[in-house]
């Protein structure tokens, strides 16, 4: 059961923000700081590649038990299973580990997702995030957004405003995407991005859609795409890319969904949009 959409005043959105922040900053430090020498597999989800870390366990629990206290009748989505019905309107949608491959490498590109979103977000088209903060803690960077209020980005204590790029031609565009974890959705994605690679400047594969998404806020990327990605993996990200001016959409135009996620400056996504929406 879903509260309707709350109306929330300015004051409330900036709230949402700080506390989105302020978790995904302490739930990155944990990741970091207690991360085992000998990291391994914990599990295996939808595919042998598909895993879990005690870290994304701990930062999950983390985070629930924080939001628990701090807004006990909020509802919950995380990627290890947390969940909770909302009595508020609001459900907090948390990736705890977002490029999870990237962390179990060591490799720098994994990130804490954390985003107050409004409407159902069990069913694609009916939710939206009205905040949210995306914590890279090997880069120490935090991006965060509410709506209306603009994308910025925390780094060595300086604080940046987002602003996507006005790319404008796909040919020099530099376009960054991902693969699912099922072999024959990988083998799809894969011819994709056989006709999309001579139509634009380059690919990127960083691994986390968390850090895709905003890297398209900073403009470090005119664009991105893809297909299979779960609420957790763009909620954040969605928002600090419209605050940026940029736009996210899905299939056919509509809302991102599991189907297809584009991102990008507005004329990037209209040309990327037709030639990955298959
Ligand atoms: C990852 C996404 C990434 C995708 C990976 C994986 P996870 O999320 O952020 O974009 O390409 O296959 O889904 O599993 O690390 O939270």
């Amino acid at each position: 059961m879903t509260a309707t959409e709350p109306t929330l005043r300015p004051a409330e959105l900036l709230l949402l923000e700080e506390i989105a922040c302020a978790l995904a900053r302490e739930a990155g430090d944990l990741i970091v700081t207690e991360r085992p020498e000998q990291l391994g597999v914990a599990a295996t989800k939808s595919a042998q590649t598909d895993i879990v870390t005690v870290m994304d366990r701990r930062s999950e629990e983390l985070l629930r038990s924080r939001l628990e206290s701090a807004r006990p009748g909020d509802g919950l989505l995380g990627e290890e299973g947390a969940s909770r019905p909302s009595q508020t309107g609001i459900t907090w949608v948390v990736d705890p580990i977002d490029g999870t491959v990237n962390y179990l490498y060591d490799l720098p590109a994994y990130a804490v997702s954390v985003a107050a979103c409004v409407g159902d977000v069990h069913t694609p088209g009916q939710w939206r995030t009205v905040a949210g903060a995306v914590m890279n803690p090997v880069t120490d960077e935090l991006f965060h957004a509410r709506s209306e209020g603009g994308a910025f980005l925390q780094h060595r204590g300086r604080s940046h405003r987002l602003h996507v790029t006005a790319q404008d031609d796909l040919a020099l565009s530099l376009v960054a995407t991902g693969f699912g974890y099922d072999v024959g959705k990988r083998r799809q994605q894969a011819a994709v991005v056989v006709d999309l690679i001579p139509q634009v400047r380059d690919i990127r594969r960083a691994g986390s859609a968390a850090i895709d998404l905003c890297s398209v806020a900073a403009g470090r990327l005119d664009g991105y795409y893809e297909s299979g990605l779960n609420p957790w993996d763009l909620a954040a990200g969605w928002l600090v890319v419209t605050e940026a001016g940029g736009v996210v959409q899905g299939a056919g135009g509509a809302a991102p969904s599991a189907e297809l996620v584009v991102a990008g400056g507005a004329a990037v996504t209209a040309a990327l949009a037709p030639l990955v929406d298959r």
